[in-house]
């Protein structure tokens, strides 16, 4: 490294050192962490916080910030160091102290909501890239909407091997590399180090050609050398495509027996090696203390973009768009889209059409379509079936269009999931997107992460269960609505019919401290309400029907298209004398959080016989409504026509009312 690179007169490697000594000193203390990351990194972030990245600390939200994802998040050190260093008030040294403990803003891995300065939340290796490529995607049609003038920042991402092996990174670089989002840099943590050893035990891969092959330009550097690092990034800044800069470095740099080893990656150096480390480096300081004139110099790094910021402001404050940007960045629209649906319900509840919910959505998106021009939606190659692009008010976001506002993923249901992660954190877009229910799997990961952060994303899950039919047990979610309803902070939607799904929808746009699945039928379901009024749904169950002739004696609980069954098996009840009420059941999670009153009268009296109808496993169901009994699925489903399914399954009107009439005798 050249000793002459000096920023605000000192000398780079020193205000580097004091990055890695900080990390040493909090996993040390913390007696658990990762120190080798950032200490291979610590020359190159410095660089990039210094002379590159666009940030004010005393504004950690401006909207127009260049946005930083430590995507390699165990090094979450590099990323506290840095926010300790220039200032960000809220990042104190007690809290680089208290690193990984209860409570703390420095939890092992950067959380979203934490600290300021933190844009997402990462751990979980290649989430962090993926809603990287949704945060630039966030600018770049943000930057078509409102201009330069109020959005042009650049997203910059650190990423290490971990990242890059995981799959979610190709389904994120292809569709980045597609839309050729050239403000979205990339620094790859080249050590060639993971956890098991060297790379090379797993895998050999072109790195380089890999992200070439995608649409990348790629650019190299020492990653140890503070004027090379500032070459590759000033020649990233002046690309035509989105960067990849291939930065080698050493994990663990300064330990004289770690660095270079797997050793470094993810424990303590050790008294002993952290002493030799730190005079190694030249660092002869006490724990967790930075010399005065390298912490003023960081303080005046972190100073340096209040200008930026505060011109920005002025821009604002001159700019005709003002009203219009404070409210997309607000969501501030959300209830004007709220009063669309809830008009759009009214007519529906009149017209009673027999819709599939998928279809009803569809109608949803185009009723509210117009009011929010923050959503922005799209599909993982099944717009056709997801009925997620409305007709009107749409055209698709691409380089020569990038205020377009629905997205064609492509086939990259996990990528897809970050991607809209990243549009949401970065603000000013609420994003939905489309795939069948049965691949929530493939998207979980990011949907966990969405209920961890709180962001508002809503996913549209069509082809809800064994009712898809013909495409067969792969493609007929089975236990997926339950692994759903399990993940914390998710509401999980599954509307019965056109009112239900315009409440759902509402209940979903509404729910801006976290994500929202609407599981939604492949085949038609007939109307069952004829007043919305009062979004009944966002009470999570109500009952739809009460029972005739007396008091229940059977309560029947049902979500989505089963309801209309649960409403046949009562006739069938009522039939022969027997009163029985019907419960829909469209959201488990917005139930649970009902006051006790209304929740003991949904659930009803202890005399009643109790049972479930949905087309899914129990799991769940037996707690949530203190079921005496339960029709679903036991199994995979099969290859045939819908009818023929439910019937070889057991789950018909008929089926109910005997395990009703069993139940009762
Ligand atoms: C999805 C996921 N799988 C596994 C892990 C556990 N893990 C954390 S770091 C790491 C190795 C990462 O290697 P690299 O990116 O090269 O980081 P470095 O060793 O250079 O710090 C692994 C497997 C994780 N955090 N996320």
């Amino acid at each position: 490294m050249a000793k002459s690179e000096l920023i605000e007169g000192v000398e780079a490697r020193r205000l580097a050192n004091a990055v890695r000594a900080l990390a040493m000193d909090a996993v040390e203390k913390a007696k658990s962490g990762h120190p080798g990351m950032p200490m291979g990194m610590a020359d190159a972030a410095t660089v990039l916080f210094s002379r590159f990245l666009k940030f004010d600390p005393a504004d950690p939200a401006w909207p127009d910030r260049d946005r930083f994802v430590l995507s390699a998040g165990h090094g979450s050190m590099l990323l506290y160091a840095l926010l300790y260093l220039t200032g960000y008030a809220d990042m104190t040294l007690d809290e680089i102290k208290r690193f990984r403990q209860l409570g703390s803003k420095t939890p092992g891995h950067p959380e979203y909501g934490h600290a300021e300065g933190v844009e997402t939340t990462t751990g979980p290796l290649g989430q962090g890239l993926a809603n990287a490529v949704g945060m630039a995607m966030a600018e770049a049609h943000l930057n078509a909407r409102f201009g330069p003038e109020l959005v042009d920042h650049r997203t910059w991402v650190i990423a290490g091997d971990g990242c890059l092996m995981e799959g979610i990174s190709q389904e994120a670089i292809s569709l980045v590399g597609r839309h050729r989002l050239n403000k979205l840099i990339v620094i790859w943590d080249d050590n060639s180090i993971s956890i098991d050893g060297a790379i090379s035990l797993a895998d050999a891969t072109d790195q380089k050609a890999r992200f070439v092959a995608s649409g990348w330009n790629v650019l190299s550097c020492d990653g140890l050398d503070a004027a090379d690092v500032g070459r590759a990034l000033e020649a990233a800044t002046a690309s035509d495509k989105p960067v990849l800069i291939a930065c080698k470095t050493t994990i663990g740099f300064g330990s004289p027996k770690k660095a270079g080893t797997a050793h470094a990656h993810g424990e303590p150096l050790g008294s002993e090696e952290l002493a030799l480390t730190k005079s190694a480096l030249g660092w002869e300081y006490s724990p967790f203390e930075t010399p005065e004139d390298v912490l003023t110099a960081w303080r005046k790094i972190g100073a340096r973009g209040a200008a930026q910021r505060e011109a920005w402001a002025g821009r604002l404050k001159q700019s005709p768009s003002k009203a219009e940007f404070l409210a997309a960045i607000n969501g501030d629209n959300v209830d004007a889209g709220l009063a669309a649906l809830a008009e759009h319900a009214a007519k529906v509840a009149q017209a009673k059409p027999s819709l599939a919910t998928r279809a009803s959505s569809g109608a949803a998106i185009e009723a509210m379509f117009a009011a929010v021009p923050e959503l922005v939606g799209g599909s993982a190659d099944l717009t056709g079936s997801n009925l997620t692009r409305p007709k009107t008010g749409a055209t698709d976001f691409k380089p020569e269009n990038r205020s377009g506002r629905y997205v064609h993923y492509g086939v990259r249901e996990h990528a897809m999931a970050a991607i809209m992660n990243g549009m949401a954190l970065h603000r000013g877009i609420i994003p939905y997107g489309g795939t069948f229910l049965t691949f929530s799997d493939y998207s979980r990961p990011a949907i966990r992460l969405a209920a961890l952060m709180g962001v508002r994303v809503i996913h549209v899950m069509t082809h809800d269960s064994i009712g898809l039919g013909e495409d067969g047990p792969t493609h007929q979610p089975v236990e997926q609505l339950a692994a759903l309803r399990a993940i914390p902070n998710l509401l999980v939607f599954r509307p019965a019919d056109a009112v239900e799904t315009a409440e759902c929808w509402q209940a979903a746009l509404a729910n801006e401290t976290g994500p929202s699945v609407l599981a939604l039928s492949r085949q038609a379901t007939p109307a069952l309400r004829s007043d919305a009024s009062d979004n009944l749904s966002a009470r999570g169950a109500y009952e739809l029907l009460p029972a005739e002739g007396g008091a229940a004696r059977v309560a029947l609980f049902a979500s989505g298209a089963e309801v209309a069954l649960a409403v046949q098996a009562r006739e069938l009840l009522q039939a022969e004398g027997i009163p029985t009420r019907v419960v829909s059941t469209p959201c488990f999670e917005l139930f649970d959080v009902q006051d006790e009153d209304y929740q003991d009268e949904v659930v009803g009296s202890p005399d009643e016989v109790r049972i479930g109808v949905e087309a899914g496993i129990g799991q769940g169901w037996f707690e949530m409504f203190a079921l005496s009994d339960f029709i679903g699925m036991a199994e995979f489903g099969a290859s045939a026509p819908a009818k023929d399914l439910f019937a070889h399954f057991g789950i018909t009107a008929e089926a109910v009312a005997e395990a009703a009439k069993a139940l009762l005798a």
